[in-house]
């Protein structure tokens, strides 16, 4: 991939698209290619492949998914594994058959089994059974990572899989009960703060614990890894360590500057106690993640507060 290449990024206007996009464009890609879901549906199967037989780009970084909270995947359980199945199938099967050179997918930690031992390595695909509250997500996530195995394997295509941890930043989804935990926490501490609450509450125990990997990293170890590694095997992208929920909680109002309560309401759900990333592999490689937690998340407050009167929910 070089800077005259034709590279679709899909998803240019989510938390991991927009950052793959920035980090693109910041190294001077002449021919990105983009589209808005009003111009081009990801789920519709033949407007893929007419939008492929067309653009025939020759790299594409699959960063469109439907994705959410712990909330919102139980919620929207059906959307989520059908959405994903669809987008990540037809995007794959057009990019093979359209002469894409490379293809780049995301999966997410949440595809190793709920009781996995920790830090979690990549063998540890498939070897028990997942965590129930993001089950058909992760069911999608594993069968896209399957495929370009299997598409590998068949027909030489080159595909490969990054599974990124619990992602974080600029152009995060900050609605109050379908988005991550980190967004949801900067914007309740922030109202909390701008309306005088004497506390905030906090889903679950505060115990489970997470890793958060910054969202421009991940752009950052993406183009890395498109340059670099062309392997079936799928490669872990985090940080290496985690922390309590209750922890991020007091990070979080640090940042914000909030001075009221901490309460926990343990009758949300936790889901599961830990998924630490084995970053080994990556490490290998030559990346490491950069920025530093609190950084992380003072940039994304700083981009909250920049953004807050257009967002939406
Ligand atoms: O970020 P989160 O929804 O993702 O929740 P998961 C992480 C932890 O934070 C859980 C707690 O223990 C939540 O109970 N939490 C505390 C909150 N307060 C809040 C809040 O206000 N909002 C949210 N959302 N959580 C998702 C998966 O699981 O992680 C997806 O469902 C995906 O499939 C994603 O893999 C990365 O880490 O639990």
């Amino acid at each position: 991939m070089n800077r005259t290449s034709r590279v679709f990024v899909a998803g240019h206007r989510g938390l991991v698209g927009s950052a793959i996009l920035r980090r693109l464009e910041a190294e001077g890609y002449e021919n990105l290619i983009t589209r808005a879901r009003a111009e081009l549906d990801l789920t519709d199967q033949r407007a893929v492949d007419d939008f492929f037989l067309r653009e025939r780009p020759e790299y594409v970084c699959l960063a469109a998914a439907k994705v959410g909270g712990i909330l919102a995947n139980s919620t929207y359980a059906a959307d989520f594994i059908r959405d994903n199945l669809q987008i990540q199938t037809n995007g794959i099967d057009s990019a093979y058959r359209h002469g894409t050179r490379k293809l780049l997918f995301l999966g997410s930690s949440c595809i190793y089994p709920k009781h996995a031992p920790q830090p979690m390595k990549e063998e540890h695909l498939l070897t028990g059974p997942l965590e129930p509250t993001n089950e058909p997500y992760a069911v999608a996530k594993i069968a896209g990572i399957k495929m370009l195995q299997a598409y590998r394997r068949q027909y030489g295509f080159r595909g490969i899989s990054l599974m990124p941890t619990n992602l974080y930043g600029p152009g995060d989804n900050f609605h109050p009960q379908d988005s991550h935990v980190l967004p949801a926490l900067i914007r309740r501490f922030h109202e909390a703060k701008e309306t005088n609450q004497p506390e905030v509450v906090v889903w679950g125990t505060g115990t489970p614990r997470r890793e958060f990997l910054f969202v421009d990293d991940l752009a950052d170890a993406a183009v890395f890894l498109m340059g670099r590694y062309d392997d079936e095997g799928i490669v872990n992208v985090g940080v290496g360590e985690d922390v309590p929920i209750r922890e991020l909680a007091e990070l979080v109002r640090d940042v914000v500057g909030y001075r009221g309560e901490i309460v926990f309401d343990p009758s949300k759900p936790d889901g599961t106690p830990r998924k630490l990333l084995d970053v080994t592999r990556l490490h290998g490689l030559g990346w490491r993640a950069k920025t530093p937690l609190a950084e992380g998340i003072a940039r994304t407050y700083r981009w909250f507060l920049e953004h807050r009167d257009r967002m939406r929910g």
